[in-house]
């Protein structure tokens, strides 16, 4: 995949990292207010979470006509979704044609990943340095690298004895995988894993599926795209804008528990259950609150689940017990349940039989070895500030962001960091991320970030930083929305559990509203944060020398 780059800009505006959909939009967003920029990324291309994840099966769990940039009109009308859930190869395919359609390749250095970035307090700039050797200098540095783009793979003994080949879902080849007639073992139930249990199963002679946890997973019900149901997507296309804009989009629109009946909360139930999605957790507006509402709705799940898997051993070992229906990230699936009933899969409970050690041959549990050509590791990845973590990142005064997210990440408006100057995180930590629909959530940062650039252009400022105190009170409120939700209650990554040692934080913004706030803190000249004017270009040139 090794390319020729272009040559690299020493001395910009701004350095972008990532070319995902956040990192792609902000280049275009950078030069319309004639900024310079030097973008990086490690993949060998654009599309970030999508360049990665080719495993088998994998697609979008967001309807691809939400899922989907506003910004351009053109685009808009020029591309065409095949099916209700796109699947991996049409997503790239889609931020592919729009980073040709904008040029917005020319920006990126690919296969070069940062290595760190360094605030300089006398020449006010950022020093950004790559394993490739570049280094560059930038007033302000972006950061749109991702929430789930750092894979985590177990470390389990004797793991690099293993004779066969090892996949993980989050680093798929780029060449073609067959696993036609080989014995497989999946490692995980995330929807990584789930999405792709079911497509192996296909082909492959044997799966053996290794379930440490149940997770929940509801039915996509995926189908191709008709004119008419492009028709009615443009008919409700203002309103949902509109839902957007205001932040409203997506936020559970169900009756609450207590208001309907018994008959009523089933056929709620099961009429979602029926349309399929992630929409299953809007079938009460307090179904992510009300314990009650949840259990209601995670034993129709289950009962589901007793319905398809015709072994009854097998069905109880995949009822999802350790967490509210939710609280985990729902999986989406196209007959993952129903999968369990191919001869050719088998479900290892490690409950029962916790994995021992990776052999030459397969994986051993307790109980016994199960012989495998192919391990596929469906085990997640260290998120939201994993991708962060791994530069060194030294803010005002040396300090690192490793020191000032000691105990978790901290951020005003998952936008900025106290103590790092003019950097910004694209839907960071404290902002509602991976809780939203992420395209829509990209460009609103995007949008904010841009216009708060002109702004500070406008206005002569060169240096902006989130205020401690602002920051503070930031992270309280998103502690206190977390809190009144269930969210808490599950050992899931948004609260860092699947890493060992990360600290227990939950990490995106529930408490709604969060556009609003940022067009208000915008509008009131950009409260909570610090702002410092430039100074004379001669000062600074002297700073710089
Ligand atoms: O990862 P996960 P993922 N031994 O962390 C298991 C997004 N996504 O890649 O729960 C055995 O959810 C672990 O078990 P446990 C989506 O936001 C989106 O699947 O820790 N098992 C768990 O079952 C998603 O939530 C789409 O006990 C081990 C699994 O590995 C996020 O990415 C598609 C283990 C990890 O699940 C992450 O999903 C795919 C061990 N040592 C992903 N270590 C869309 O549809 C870990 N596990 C858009």
């Amino acid at each position: 995949m090794s390319q020729d780059r272009a040559p690299i800009v020493a001395e910009v505006d701004a350095v972008v990292v990532g070319a995902g959909f956040g990192g792609l939009y902000m280049v275009h967003r950078l030069r319309k207010l004639g900024m310079s920029i030097q973008g990086f990324d490690a993949a060998g291309g654009v599309g970030g979470t999508w360049y990665w994840n080719r495993y088998p099966g994998a697609r979008c769990d967001i309807p691809s006509l939400f899922y989907s940039y506003t910004w351009s009109p053109e685009v808009q009308q020029a591309w065409r979704w095949s099916e209700k859930y796109a699947a991996q190869p049409e997503i790239l395919a889609y931020a592919e044609f729009v980073a040709e359609k904008y040029d917005l390749k020319r920006a990126f250095a690919f296969e070069s990943k940062v290595s760190s970035a360094v605030w300089d307090e006398v020449a006010r700039r950022w020093t950004v340095t790559t394993d490739r050797g570049d280094r560059v200098n930038a007033r302000f540095c972006i950061m749109a690298t991702g929430c789930l783009s750092v894979p985590r793979a177990p470390d389990l003994p004797g793991q690099d004895s293993f004779e066969g080949e090892t996949f993980h879902t989050g680093r798929w080849p780029h060449e073609p995988v067959s696993f036609e007639g080989r014995r497989v073992g999946v490692i995980g139930t995330g929807s990584s894993a789930i999405q792709s249990i079911t497509e192996i199963a296909k082909t492959a002679g044997h799966v053996f599926v290794f379930q440490r946890t149940p997770n929940f997973s509801v039915p996509a019900r995926n189908a191709p795209l008709r004119d008419e149901d492009y028709s009615a997507f443009w008919e409700q296309y203002p309103a949902y804008r509109q839902m957007v804009l205001e932040g409203t989009a997506g936020i559970a629109g169900g009756s609450p528990f207590r208001s309907l009946t018994a008959e009523q909360q089933r056929a709620r139930f099961e009429e979602l259950w029926n349309i399929g999605g992630a929409g299953y957790l809007g079938a009460l507006a307090d179904l992510l609150t009300n314990p009650v509402a949840n259990d209601a709705a995670a034993d129709f799940v289950r009962e589901k689940i007793r319905e398809i898997v015709k072994d009854p051993e097998v069905a109880e070992a995949l009822l999802p017990d350790d967490h509210p229906i939710g609280a985990k990230r729902i999986c989406v699936d196209t007959g993952y349940y129903d999968t369990f009933n191919r001869d050719n899969v088998t479900l290892v409970n490690l409950r029962k039989e916790p994995i021992e050690a990776i052999t030459p041959a397969g994986v051993r549990t307790r109980d016994q070895e199960y012989p495998v050509e192919a391990i596929v590791f469906g085990t997640g990845f260290d998120a939201m500030t994993g991708a962060l973590l791994n530069l060194d990142i030294l803010g005002r005064g040396g300090f690192t962001l490793a020191e000032a997210w000691r105990e978790g990440p901290r951020t005003y408006l998952g936008l900025q960091i106290a103590g790092f100057p003019n950097f910004f995180t694209i839907t960071g930590p404290g902002s509602p991320s991976v809780l939203s629909n992420m395209i829509s959530s990209c460009e609103q940062h995007v949008d904010w970030i841009s216009d708060c650039l002109g702004w500070l252009q406008d206005n002569g400022v060169e240096v902006i930083e989130a205020d401690p105190q602002a920051q503070e009170d930031w992270v309280e409120k998103v502690n206190e929305a977390a809190d009144k939700t269930l969210f808490p209650r599950a050992n899931s990554w948004y609260i860092g559990a699947n890493i060992p040692g990360k600290p227990r934080v939950f990490m995106p913004y529930v408490g709604g509203h969060y556009r609003s706030i940022c067009n208000q803190v915008a509008a009131e000249s950009y409260r909570g944060f610090r702002l410092s004017k430039s100074r004379d270009s001669a000062t600074q040139r002297a700073a710089r020398a």
